[in-house]
């Protein structure tokens, strides 16, 4: 495949902040490509634009006349590419590789996925019903996202939770991702969530380093305590070892199947420790943790801190360095989860990805043009 022209332009994401689109012309016709920004970002994730958006947008233009000379017949051809946008940004290089896969794929007649695989498994979702943390106001729960998996067949179950839970706690409107904002406890919010859900699994994203600072884990607000039958206000305080033994509380008392950053992101010794007492029958999930870049997987990986991973292609800025970051967590047993992120564009290709790189679980919102792109599209693969 040979390419005849590059540009590139600043959009708006779903948060109206902008983004970059980048698009490439072959003999075909057009590719577009834009890539998610997110909130709660992890301490060690590159830099989306180096230089700032405005850079990158030159750049790419600059990048006609190699861009030009290179041809494009395989995926790895695609990937050695990302090398020449290096300096550019996180997101800046993955916009023009995901514009390239597009055009090859279309060049070959397949969808993106089958530059990846020949076998087709499709994920499970991960859809997030309540939001808070930084994805919403003061006034809501701790923790960023509550959780529910499910079979992509059975997505009618999820999406009457959805509304049923909007029908009686909504009033308070939806986060970045379109989960329902809930001025509760964290407590109280997994008790709503089991209330109308008793048997599929569920989970949360604490997203722990956003209220992590000097030691201590601040909580918005706690449900009562009661000791010696009388009501006591508990402490909105925890330390490293109190915060474990809450965590572990939850998850026994809830059934929790899925936890995600219980911890802050550098907390590898307190991860290890989380995963030895609950990681037989549950998912310990580092995102800020491992920012999908393999030299912090294999550090957690000796130390056993976590037993799961998020795989976000633009935390470490590379489709080759998230490619490498997959195959290091299937090598050391770590299921994956591919995520959308709280500032997102309408691409769809995550959906492509995800069963390309033939990964497990697709964490991603219910409602919003740029999420419902994702599901739709997987529901499309089904089909292909
Ligand atoms: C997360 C993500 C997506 P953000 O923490 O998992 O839900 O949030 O994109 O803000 O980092
Ligand atoms: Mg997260």
């Amino acid at each position: 495949m040979k390419v005849k022209d590059i540009s590139a332009r600043k959009i708006l994401n779903s948060i109206a902040n902008f983004s970059l689109e980048v698009s490439i012309t072959t003999k075909d016709g057009i590719f577009k490509s834009s890539v998610p920004a997110g909130t709660s970002k992890g301490k060690h994730e590159v830099k989306e634009y180096i230089g700032g958006i405005d850079a990158a947008v030159k750049n790419i233009t600059k990048l006609k006349r190699t861009i030009k000379k290179t041809n494009f017949s395989s995926l790895k051809d695609i990937l050695s590419f990302e090398e020449k946008t290096k300096g550019y940004g996180g997101n800046a290089t993955l916009a023009v590789t995901y514009s390239l896969l597009k055009a090859l794929a279309y060049e070959k007649k397949v969808p993106v996925w089958k530059l990846f695989t020949k076998k087709k498994k499709i994920p499970m979702l991960l859809n997030k019903m309540i939001g808070g943390g930084v994805h919403a106001g003061e006034e809501s729960t701790t923790f960023q996202e509550f959780l529910v998996l499910q079979k992509p067949t059975n997505l009618k179950k999820n999406i009457s939770l959805f509304k049923k839970i909007g029908k009686d706690w909504g009033f308070h409107g939806r986060d970045l991702e379109g989960g329902w904002v809930i001025n509760v406890s964290d407590e109280k919010a997994l008790q709503i969530l089991r209330k109308y859900d008793k048997t599929s699994k569920i989970g949360v994203d604490m997203a722990a380093s956003e209220f992590y600072h000097d030691g201590i884990y601040k909580y918005k607000k706690m449900s009562l305590a009661r000791t010696d039958g009388k009501i006591v206000m508990p402490k909105l305080t925890k330390d490293t070892a109190e915060q474990i033994r809450f965590v572990r509380y939850l998850k026994n008392r809830y059934d929790m199947y899925y936890i995600e950053d219980p911890l802050d992101e550098n907390d590898f010794r307190g991860f290890a420790e989380l995963t030895s007492r609950i990681g037989k029958n549950t998912l310990v999930v580092g995102d800020d943790l491992f920012t999908t870049n393999p030299e912090r997987l294999k550090k957690g990986a000796k130390l056993g801190a976590a037993n799961a991973c998020i795989v976000k292609p633009n935390q470490v800025g590379s489709l080759s360095k998230t490619i490498e970051f997959v195959n290091l967590a299937k090598k050391y047993k770590y299921t994956t989860i591919i995520s959308h992120r709280s500032q997102e564009t309408n691409d769809s290709i995550l959906a492509d990805l995800a069963v390309g790189l033939q990964i497990p679980i697709i964490k991603i919102g219910l409602t919003g043009g740029e999420r419902v792109s994702k599901i739709n599209r997987l529901f499309e693969i089904m089909g292909e």
